[in-house]
């Protein structure tokens, strides 16, 4: 990093002042030969920069939030916090910001934006959605959200009487291994993912590129589990960070990972290597399981994953010496090739012959805390009348995000009239952005929640501005993990402009749609109180605190008087599905090779920077100015071969046609050579973003294809080839 430590502090002062302005009064003050008063506090809260929440203390001084450090007694940060969340004024202050409710009174996609008045866009809203409703059913209203305001939309759109609540975290996220594993054990890898780290005595990592994907006490029990000798096996076409702390790199060829997994179980299998006490006491199906990996020999994998077959024995053999302290990551963002529900069932059935479900070292079981109603006292939302958009999906457990643009493309299997997209940029997020896009067209009401000018919301017809995390008051993280707990949100500072936070909108929108009675509280401390109330919590003191832990009640790990429950059709774990087979699937998983790109093509993959999240950082001061833009990794003896020097920028065009943004190339030995890979979240197009404005380019511009996912419609996003070509 070129900044200098003094850089990096005046450049937060300036981003703590928000303007210039409150540097001048200072000097002045300092000129007088007075000391300034300085009023400050310390007030507690959880971050919001990325969903791993971690519980902070915001520093305020006079007004204005000059330091976030994380709050100690919270177990996602442990009184540390990443780049990102440190940078989280950068978002407060970010003079980009949208400052107020805006109507667009011109076309959509070529929008002339109206200051309105929270009344008349909320007004407007209302009015359009008891239209919709009137006219095509309640359901024809769908929500698309991320972040922790998304469950006051959701509860709204209940109430209203449609259950379309769509998150892309399913489909184009954690779903196919949450489904995977369901399959496997009864119940998902959990979030935060329930793996024991700093305990492991054995890591395997297949993509899951821990470092640079930053979620905070993860990467700090990764660290110690590494500093305590794990050893650790990294799957990746590229040399992630983690891959340089590894004891294994497999530079896998990208699609293939099925492949190594298949050869991996048929050796534990044929050598007896897994925990046979374990499986013949928890699980079923290890015959058939046998019977149906014995063709995939090390040799016939190396030819498939170029990953010799001696090393891919030696891994698995070193790897069944130290079970069951194993943890196979079950990775997080899994939508990759379209068979992924069948990669995470090789990894869940590879975890199992492990031993490593329910042990220290390995994963633990799934605790909450118990008896803190979500809703309480509120009337039960109608009971819905038709079915939620899963599209045809049969382990498609939500309605999902890309299921809802088709229905709205069709009108099939019932019109969608309105969308309303918080905390999303669906433009960045969703595949194919031309299929985004017609969607849009044929609404009659399309509604963005936002904190940020970036290019979706030209699609909208109506604005609201949220205020930022550090503004408002959310609903409580209540705590999943091996410390049960509580995290309260509130504003450290009030809110800037005209923004207003969610539970406000809801409220408001909810009693002009008619709706006063599932709106019982007249603002949300009383809520919070409420539920607060049922646990015996004091609010004032979850206020003071921040969070609130709880002595250890659950047992996360199997002993003699903590037998597992595993909730599949057979209680047990299911090494061969039976369930899958009824429903014409593979019962053990199969490999099949992916189309490999044409020749002068390379595979697009992409992946994380530690000092950003997805998009929604990208124009954030503090990181801006230590990662301005992302870079295409080529292999340096393909970009020579190429006539391409590191540094220069190029532009990709992928197998469509598709055209990105230039790209600064960074040309390396740390990447295969079949493939190319960028950061996520960059080539903002919207003028209005003055930083994020034109910086890098845009991965899901060139994913025009994506590979459904047959269980569960997970939209695979690595099946697209690009060229790289001089930029003009
Ligand atoms: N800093 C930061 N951290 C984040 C986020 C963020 O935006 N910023 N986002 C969070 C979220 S929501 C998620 S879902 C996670 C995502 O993070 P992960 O779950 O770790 O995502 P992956 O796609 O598994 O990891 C990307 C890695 O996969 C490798 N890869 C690409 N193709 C293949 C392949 O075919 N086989 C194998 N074995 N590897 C391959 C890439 O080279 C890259 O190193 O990160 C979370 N953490
Ligand atoms: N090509 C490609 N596609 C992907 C991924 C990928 O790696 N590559 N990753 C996938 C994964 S794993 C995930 S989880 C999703 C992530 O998808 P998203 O969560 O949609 O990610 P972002 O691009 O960060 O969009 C966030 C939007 O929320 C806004 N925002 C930020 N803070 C607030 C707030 O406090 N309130 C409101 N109302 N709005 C706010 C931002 O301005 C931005 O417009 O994307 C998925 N799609
Ligand atoms: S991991 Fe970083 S960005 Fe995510 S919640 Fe924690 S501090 Fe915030
Ligand atoms: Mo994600």
């Amino acid at each position: 990093m070129s900044l200098s430590r003094r850089d990096f502090l005046k450049l937060a002062t300036v981003a703590a002042g928000g303007t210039a302005i409150s540097v001048p009064i200072f000097k002045s003050v300092m000129a007088m030969g007075k000391k300034p008063e300085t009023v400050a506090s310390n007030i507690p809260t959880f971050c919001e920069i990325c969903f791993w929440n971690c519980g902070e203390i915001a520093r305020v001084e006079n007004g204005k939030v000059v330091k976030l450090e994380g709050n100690p007694t919270d177990p996602s940060s442990r009184g540390k916090l990443c780049a990102r969340g440190n940078a989280g004024m950068g978002s407060l202050y970010d003079p980009d910001r949208l400052k107020h409710p805006m109507l667009n009174v011109g076309k959509r996609g070529e929008p002339k934006w109206k200051k309105v008045s929270w009344d008349e866009a909320l007004g407007f809203i209302a009015e359009k959605m008891t239209k919709i409703k009137a006219t095509y059913g309640p359901e024809a209203v769908a929500l698309i959200s991320h972040g922790t305001g998304g469950s006051f939309w959701k509860y709204l759109l209940k109430a209203y009487g449609s259950q379309n609540s769509t998150a892309p975290s399913f489909a184009q996220c954690r779903g196919p291994r949450d489904i995977g594993y369901t399959l496997t054990f009864g119940a998902g890898p959990g979030s935060p993912e329930q793996i024991d780290l700093a305990n492991s005595k054995f890591i395997v990592l297949i993509g899951a590129h821990l470092g640079e994907n930053a979620h905070n006490s993860q990467v700090q029990d990764f660290v110690e589990g590494i500093a305590r000798g794990a050893k650790l096996v990294v799957v990746d076409p590229r040399f992630s960070t983690a891959a340089g702390k590894a004891t294994w790199w497999l530079p896998i060829k990208p699609g293939t990972d099925i492949a190594l997994l298949l050869a991996w179980i048929n050796i534990i299998v044929q050598e007896k290597l897994y925990d046979k006490e374990y499986i013949n006491k928890y699980a079923i199906g290890l015959k058939e399981l046998k019977e149906e990996v014995k063709t995939y020999t090390p040799e016939w994998a190396s030819k498939e994953t170029e990953i010799p077959a001696d090393i891919i024995v030696e891994t698995v053999r070193e790897m069944s010496r130290y079970k069951p302290s194993v943890v196979v990551h079950p990775g997080r963002h899994t939508a990759w090739y379209g068979d992924d529900t069948q990669r995470s069932r090789a990894m869940a059935i590879l975890t199992a012959l492990m031993g490593s479900w329910g042990r220290e070292g390995g994963y633990y079981f799934p605790t909450k805390v118990a008896g803190i109603p979500e809703y309480p006292n509120l009337p039960s939302p109608p009971e819905p009348q038709r079915l939620k958009l899963s599209g045809d999906w049969p382990y498609a457990v939500e309605a999902t995000t890309t299921s809802l643009r088709k229905t709205t493309i069709t009108g099939k299997p019932y019109p969608v009239k309105g969308w309303i997209a918080y905390d999303c940029h669906i433009l960045k997020t969703l595949p194919n952005q031309k299929e985004t896009i017609e969607a849009i067209k044929n609404l009659d009401l399309m509604v963005v929640v936002d904190v940020l000018p970036y290019a979706h919301i030209d699609w909208a017809d109506v604005i609201l501005p949220e205020c930022t995390y550090l503004e408002r008051y959310d609903d409580l993280k209540v705590g999943k993990g091996k410390v049960l707990s509580v995290t309260i949100r509130q504003p450290v500072v009030q809110p800037m402009y005209e923004s207003k936070p969610s539970w406000w909108m809801v409220r408001e929108l909810g009693i002009k749609l008619g709706l006063e009675a599932y709106f019982p509280y007249k603002d949300i401390e009383e809520y919070l109180k409420a539920r607060l109330d049922a646990k015996s919590i004091r609010f004032e003191e979850l206020k003071e605190k921040g969070t609130i832990t709880f002595p250890d009640t659950a047992n996360p790990f199997i002993t003699s008087g903590n037998e597992p429950e595993f909730d599949t059709d057979s209680g047990k774990i299911e090494l061969y599905s039976k369930a899958l087979k009824e429903q014409g699937f593979d019962p053990v998983p199969k490999y099949k090779r992916p189309e490999m790109p044409p020749e002068g093509y390379f595979r697009l993959l992409y992946g994380r920077s530690p000092l950003h999240t997805f998009s929604r950082t990208v124009n954030n001061q503090w990181l801006w100015e230590l990662y301005k833009e992302n870079e295409l990794w080529i292999n340096a003896k393909r970009a020579k071969a190429l006539g391409f020097k590191n540094g220069e920028y190029v532009v990709l065009i992928n197998q469509d046609g598709a055209r990105s943004n230039r790209i600064k190339l960074k040309a390396t030995e740390r990447i295969r050579e079949d493939c190319v890979y960028m950061v996520h979240g960059f080539g903002h197009n919207s003028k209005e973003t003055k930083k994020a404005y034109k910086k890098g380019a845009d991965d899901q511009s060139l994913i025009t294809r994506y590979a459904i996912d047959p269980l569960m419609g997970g939209t695979g996003m690595r099946v697209n080839f690009v060229k790289i070509i001089k930029e003009a």
